[in-house]
């Protein structure tokens, strides 16, 4: 059990303690228990043998090491066994909907003991929710959304979720004999920025016999497995514990292309391109490409030999989503992508002196490691309290101690930013004299994410004609899989920044990935450019970077609309605000 599960059960009980109405305080205990333990750096399950050392975490007391220990034996514990066996585990879906807080829940449950989404929903559409105390018909209609919202996102994964489960099936197929590749297809080959389920594919001389069956049998030894829901001919599909759906094909070595276009997707662009070989008189099947009149074949080991055939440059996977692709590689205008080798520095990122969870130094090693040119460190302002956010003065100290370490440090730039909050009208949380002394400034949305879409809108375009902003921090604020982005009118937002020289951010961490894909492209209509950020806590962050860089390929994003691919002088160039106020 990792960290992150064990306080994953924490909330989980504090949520569950709250709808059965506990006191307020012992509530409090849990959630604090599970930020401890989400924030602790070592694994638990490797410490918690020695009880000392669980009482040494801040927020965990005896009782609460107790529970810890218990959980990583029998993987429960008894008071969240006891609250679930009380409301059944359906009640933890319906936690997962947003707008749908334990308050409400508990009065839904108090007045008709339902406690699942679907009696909820049906609740709803009766018109039975608004009758409660201090509901109404608006909380009802928000219920309904938050339940449509949920379903859309349920059974999704995050894009470093798949790619690390994919990972390990490659890692133990690996050691089967007679197998020479394995690969993902589907959408996580594309980089979408969320995945259904995984589609790998298997080829090498044991494919090619026609008795697979000691391949298939050792596929579904993968440890995790909960379920096989279908084995046969060339393929299995199973279920892991993690509730991931997996489908592997096995593929003769003269099919290998052919599957892995198929498989890849997406479906709409597999149409197009199945369109244009009937036209050229082929069919393409997950098997060859083969002559329409005697079905002899003409490609289908690689992906390149069959869009050669098709008369098309080759496609990136992330560009197959049938948005004007297949015509871009007729007539070879497909954009030299973005690649990760193009980024020369990682501008957001944040240390012990607020949020982070390494040192200034610690970030610039592991940031020169990297082979970056310049760097900056951005920790947050005094809005987010939580965070221990810097006010004036501690931000003054802080970018001394940025540049002074900077004038020690060999081999890489690095800067001194801030990510500081655009508070909810719109003023930025830090005096313009400080902001003006930093080489960079990100301004982010952290707080009163439920305004108006006016509302957001006038507040966002306030911070960027404010003077005082280089970048637009994670510029919609969703969180994958858990919350929307707020609401808000990107397209003058966008014209604003295009007037303003702000930049927008492209926030690699994969439950961010904002903007995403669509909206990157918008900003690149409207001339505005882009920085590719992880927004690192922590040094181990700074290699999802690849997450943005994949979002900006399906983007169509090249070198030139990125701003952190620039050379140093010239990076720091763009970053600069003072100029622009006095041009203003
Ligand atoms: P996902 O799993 O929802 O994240 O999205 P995909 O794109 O991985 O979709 P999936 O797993 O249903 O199928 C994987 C690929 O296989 C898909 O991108 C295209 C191909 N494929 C699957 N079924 C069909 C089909 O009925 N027709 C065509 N043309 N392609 C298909
Ligand atoms: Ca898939
Ligand atoms: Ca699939
Ligand atoms: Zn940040």
């Amino acid at each position: 059990m990792e960290n992150r599960q064990i306080a994953s059960v924490f909330y989980e009980t504090a949520d569950l303690m709250e709808i059965r109405g506990d006191d307020p305080f012992r509530i409090r205990s849990y959630r604090r228990a599970a930020e401890a333990v989400e924030g602790h750096t070592q694994r638990l399950a490797d410490i918690a043998d020695d009880t000392k050392k669980l009482l040494e975490i801040p927020g965990i007391g005896k009782s609460m090491a107790a529970n810890i220990q218990q959980l990583l034996k029998d993987g429960n514990f008894s008071l969240h066994a006891e609250l679930l066996a009380k409301y059944r585990p359906s009640m933890l879906d319906l936690l997962k909907i947003q707008r749908l807080g334990p308050k409400t829940i508990a009065l839904i449950w108090d007045a008709y003991q339902v406690c699942d989404i679907d009696g909820v929903e049906k609740l709803a559409r009766e018109g039975k929710i608004r009758e409660l105390p201090r509901m109404g018909e608006k909380h009802e209609q928000k219920i309904l959304k938050g339940i449509e919202e949920y379903r859309r996102i349920s059974g999704r994964f995050l894009l470093d979720t798949a790619e690390r489960v994919a990972d390990k099936i490659k890692e133990f197929l690996a050691e089967m004999p007679g197998i020479e590749k394995i690969t993902a297809a589907g959408s996580l080959r594309r980089g979408r920025d969320t995945v259904g389920d995984l589609d790998i594919l298997v080829t090498g001389p044991c494919c090619a016999d026609e008795r697979l069956d000691p391949l298939l049998d050792k596929i579904v030894q993968f440890p995790g497995i909960s379920e096989v829901l279908a084995k046969g001919g060339n393929k299995v599909s199973f279920r892991l514990r993690s509730g991931i759906q997996v489908d592997v094909r096995t593929l003769k070595p003269e099919s290998f292309g052919a599957a892995l276009q198929y498989f890849t997707g997406s479906k709409t662009h597999n149409v197009s391109v199945r369109q244009r070989a009937l036209k050229m008189g082929y069919t393409l099947s997950e098997y060859a490409l083969a002559r329409l009149e005697d079905g002899s074949r003409v490609a289908g080991a690689t992906e390149e030999e069959i869009y050669s055939a098709l008369k098309l440059d080759y496609i990136p996977p992330e560009l197959r989503e049938n948005q004007g692709e297949i015509e871009a590689a007729e007539q070879h205008r497909l954009p030299r992508l973005l690649e990760l080798a193009d980024i020369r520095g990682d501008v957001h990122m944040h240390t012990v002196e607020t949020d982070g969870r390494c040192t200034i130094e610690e970030m610039i090693e592991a940031a020169r490691q990297r082979g970056y040119e310049y760097m900056a460190i951005t920790d947050h302002s005094k809005n987010l309290a939580f965070a221990n956010g810097l006010d004036d003065a501690r931000a003054r100290a802080h970018i001394e101690k940025i540049r002074g370490v900077d004038a020690r440090t060999e081999g890489i730039h690095v800067l001194a930013g801030i990510e500081v909050d655009i508070l909810a009208d719109g003023e930025l949380d830090l005096s313009g004299s400080v902001l003006e002394e930093m080489d960079l400034v990100i301004a982010s949305v952290h707080s009163h994410f439920q305004q108006e879409p006016q509302q957001m809108t006038d507040r966002l375009l306030r911070a960027i004609n404010s003077g005082h902003i280089s970048i637009l921090g994670h510029p919609t604020g969703r969180i994958l899989l858990r919350r929307e982005g707020y609401d808000f009118d990107l397209d003058a937002v966008l014209r604003a920044a295009a007037d303003n020289d702000v930049a927008m951010e492209l926030n690699a961490y994969p439950d961010r990935l904002d903007l995403c894909d669509r909206h990157l492209k918008m900003a690149r209509e409207r001339g505005v450019k882009i920085v590719i950020n992880t927004d690192s806590h922590h040094t181990s962050h700074l290699e999802k970077m690849r997450y943005g860089v994949l979002q900006a390929r399906r983007a169509w994003l090249t070198r030139d609309d990125v701003l952190n691919t620039l050379p140093a002088e010239q990076f720091v160039a763009a970053m600069r605000r003072q100029a622009r106020v006095a041009t203003t």
